[in-house]
């Protein structure tokens, strides 16, 4: 039978994986982009949403779209059961009852609008518009919208609620951006339309894989399967992290460190490679700056003493640096395990690893680490970065969170700090906040490292808006307004990042619930319509798409639109504003002594110190708590506290996990699949075992981000959210940077919960 689909954009035709009949009832095929809303902040993997009556009825990796050729995640495949969920938000909820009763009223958008925009309006003539914080989760689709929502009044303070440090991602961009002003990713040529077969590019020989796990997570705009892909094609792995993960399993070499000691293994390969001369001199000499005060850093540590504190057999580390070094193209790719195992260490760790990429000159050739450069210059949305110059005034800029006590903080995402804003909340200083706005974040949840003091925190805001798809612990607790957003199936918005620019395209229609976009501009409008201009989402998305010559609905018909890449970028004068060969650095080299650093008063060079607890540097309380706990490695179910009410993706982990080695089980009288106790000296939890020599017997790892829907919402239950959440024995605080997390590498104890 011929294959005749009615598409909501044209009729294309599908091929591959999308071989529908017209028996199966299907009557629409909408193109769209998988990111946030229900799916992750991935590198917008293509989708094919099937539509029947109003019904997304299945969803499937687009074979057409460059990024994911046709595959897709979990999350991705059970986006039918999320976005027809019965217990999706439908209409704006105003509270009724006292904060966390779960007593609520439904109201009009206009309602909603009116309240939240002069509330909004009286905060900021009374007390100052950054006294109103704007948070966001981890991002994905937001961040520009609701950055530019906080500037549009004033306020300068869009932040991460409460991420210690801002300690996804933006640790090892600060080192980065330093270091070389640009970030870089592990070339597995994403940057060409027609990938693997593109004649420039050239799979690495050698993949490290630093505190990462790709293959679940495909974060930082990178699709896991490439990795897989490369292998394919001969690349080789070497996987540092202390649990067996898939990828260090297929491995040429695995070094199973002890948690949170990273940075002094790093020093260790710099010390390998720099004294055994297997650098590239040429680069060195001709495009790095401070090269003989690393070498005289990395002295103090020979891969002997390193194996003392990392656990990692000194000829190990020698193995996996040498083979690093001496293999031409390499790329070392690095995770979130940088930015949460070493709190006051973390941004350290991340230069060591800079200059690893740097000084084997693995750096923008086929192969290696290419720089990254947003398509088409866009002044995008998804950096966050919307608005800042234009809408804010000096004086309101100053005001933002942080900025006077981490200077740093330029080099972030231009957001407001977790300490300061969260320390704000309980004391009022320096000064108080009055309002809150929440989109896409759980920070009750999930993104505090300390879940009650988060409580605490919010509990003294005034005003507390949450904008998300389903009600969650935060909004429950702390809500006065609720309102409803849609799923990446559910509205039109554009992607601009690294490699390409995609649409995001609106398939189907809920009840009243409104995008993300749409309810930014519309506020927007109230706040102060000269930030807002445009009388559509469309209109607007027009104006982003302006700089590649394009219109959303023409973006929609193409699907990716790629912008000519170049390799050697700093060779040819592509990087810097005055066009001149080099990198955008104060030298103009890669600095591998950091000279901003050093004008600052920070070490200028990586180094390693011990974390907060640990069997070093807190004895005496490694004797109560024996275990090393690490936590919060992703699962393929689920996207942080997301997903625990979407059916197939509960079956395939239906409870809260906590790995631990057999032997170490067997010790404390535990067994597969029993509930334990996990305490540190901050709290416990409820978590269920799980047996498996995948952990060292001394290290156990807890998932994260847990909490039940199933369980009664009001408080104090809070939809169990006090359970069985990791994040109630974790550590809270920054680094000296103002960056870093200690998420992970502490200690715990384990018992049996009879
Ligand atoms: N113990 C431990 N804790 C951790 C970590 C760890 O490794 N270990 N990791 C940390 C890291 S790196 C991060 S980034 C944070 C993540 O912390 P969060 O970003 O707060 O986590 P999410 O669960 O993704 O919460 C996002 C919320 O946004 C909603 N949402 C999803 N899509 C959309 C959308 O399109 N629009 C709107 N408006 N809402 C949406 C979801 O329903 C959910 O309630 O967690 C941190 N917490
Ligand atoms: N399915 C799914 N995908 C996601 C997310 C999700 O929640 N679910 N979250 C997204 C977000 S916001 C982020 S930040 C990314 C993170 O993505 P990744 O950076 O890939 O992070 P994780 O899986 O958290 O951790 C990577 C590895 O770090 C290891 N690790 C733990 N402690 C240490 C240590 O001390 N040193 C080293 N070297 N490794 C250590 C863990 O064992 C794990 O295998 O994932 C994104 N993608
Ligand atoms: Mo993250």
């Amino acid at each position: 039978m011929k294959l005749v689909v009615k598409l909501f954009l044209g009729d294309i035709s599908l091929k591959g994986d999308s071989k529908l009949t017209e028996s199966s009832g299907v009557t629409k095929v909408v193109r769209g982009l998988c990111w946030g809303g229900g799916g992750c902040e991935g590198p917008g993997c293509g989708i094919l949403i099937h539509v029947k009556e109003g019904k997304v009825v299945k969803v499937e990796g687009d074979s057409n779209c460059p990024v994911n050729q046709g595959r897709l995640c979990s999350k991705g495949l059970a986006l039918p059961q999320l976005v027809h969920h019965p217990a999706r938000l439908k209409r704006p909820l105003l509270r009724v009852g006292e904060r966390g009763e779960g007593k609520w009223k439904e109201i009009s958008w206009d309602e909603a609008y009116d309240i939240i925009a002069k509330k909004f309006k009286e905060i900021a003539e009374k007390y100052g518009p950054w006294t109103i914080v704007f948070a966001q989760g981890t991002g994905r689709d937001i961040m520009g919208w609701i950055s530019r929502l906080a500037y549009s009044i004033g306020s300068p303070n869009w932040f991460f609620a409460f991420l210690p440090g801002q300690s996804c991602y933006i640790p090892r961009v600060a080192a980065i951006l330093n270091m070389i002003g640009a970030t870089v990713e592990l070339d597995a040529s994403q940057y060409f339309p027609d990938r693997y077969d593109n004649p420039e590019w050239r799979p690495p020989k050698y993949i490290v894989i630093w505190g990462k796990n790709p293959v679940h997570t495909h974060p930082d705009d990178f699709f896991g399967a490439w990795i897989t892909d490369c292998m394919r094609r001969g690349s080789k792995l070497i996987v540092v992290d202390p649990r067996l993960t898939w990828l260090a399993s297929r491995a040429e070499v695995w070094l199973q460190l002890r948690p949170g000691t990273d940075g002094a293994l790093a020093l260790g390969w710099l010390n390998v490679i720099i004294n055994e001369e297997l650098y590239d001199k040429e680069f060195v000499e001709q495009w790095c700056y401070g090269f003989d005060k690393l070498k005289e850093r990395v002295q103090k540590w020979p891969p002997e003493k390193v194996e003392q504190i990392t656990w990692v057999p000194a000829e190990k580390i020698r193995q996996a640096a040498r083979l690093f070094a001496t293999n031409k193209p390499s790329a070392l790719q690095w995770g979130v395990g940088i930015d949460h195992c070493n709190r006051d260490w973390s941004v350290q760790t991340a230069m060591a690893l800079v200059a690893l990429m740097a000084i084997t000159g693995n750096i923008d050739n086929p192969g290696g680490n290419v720089i990254q450069v947003t398509p088409f210059g866009i002044y995008q949305p998804w950096f966050g970065a919307w608005g800042y110059d234009e809408l804010l005034t000096k004086e309101q800029k100053a005001m933002r969170a942080g900025v006077k006590e981490y200077p740093l903080y330029q080099f972030g995402f231009l957001t407001g700090s977790t300490e300061i804003i969260e320390n704000a909340m309980l004391t009022g200083k320096p000064y108080p906040i009055k309002a809150m706005w929440i989109q896409g974040n759980n920070p009750l949840t999930c993104m505090s490292a300390n879940l009650k003091k988060a409580y605490e925190a919010m509990k003294n805001v005034e005003f507390i808006v949450v904008v998300d798809l389903f009600m969650t612990p935060t909004a429950m607790a702390l809500a006065d307004i609720v309102l409803p957003v849609g799923s990446t199936c559910e509205r039109d918005s554009v992607r601009c990042v690294f490699q390409n620019v995609s649409a995001v395209v609106k398939a189907v229609q809920i009840e009243d619930v409104k995008s993300d976009q749409e309810v930014v501009l519309e506020l927007g409008k109230r706040l102060n319509p000269k930030a807002w201009p445009w009388n559509s989402v469309e209109e607007m998305l027009d104006e982003i798409l302006k700089p590649a010559g394009l219109t959303f609905k023409e973006l929609k018909e193409k699907g990716y639109v790629y912008p000519k890449f170049e390799y050697y970028k700093y060779k040819k004068g592509l990087l810097r504003r005055d066009r001149k060969p080099g990198f955008v650095t104060p030298t103009g080299k890669i600095e591998l002594y950091v000279t901003r650093f050093e004008k600052w008063g920070y070490d200028p060079l990586p180094d390693y110190g011990e974390p907060p607890e640990s069997p070093i540097s807190t004895p005496e309380l490694y004797k109560e708590y024996p275990l090393i706990l690490t936590s919060g490695a992703r699962s393929t179910a689920f996207f942080h506290s997301e997903h625990r009410q979407i059916p197939w993706l509960r079956e395939i982990n239906p409870d809260p996990i906590i790995e631990i080695h057999p032997e170490t089980a067997r010790q404390l009288g535990i067994s597969d699949g029993e509930w334990v106790w996990v305490e540190s000296v901050r709290g416990r939890c409820k978590m269920r075992a799980k047996l498996t020599k995948a952990v060292h017997p001394k290290v156990v790892h807890a998932q994260h981000g847990w909490w039940f829907p199933e369980k009664p919402g009001p408080a104090p239950s809070l939809f169990g959210v006090f359970e069985s959440n990791i994040n109630l024995l974790t550590e809270d605080g920054c680094g000296p940077y103002g960056f870093g997390a200690q998420f992970r590498a502490l200690l715990c104890k384990v018992y049996k919960a009879e």
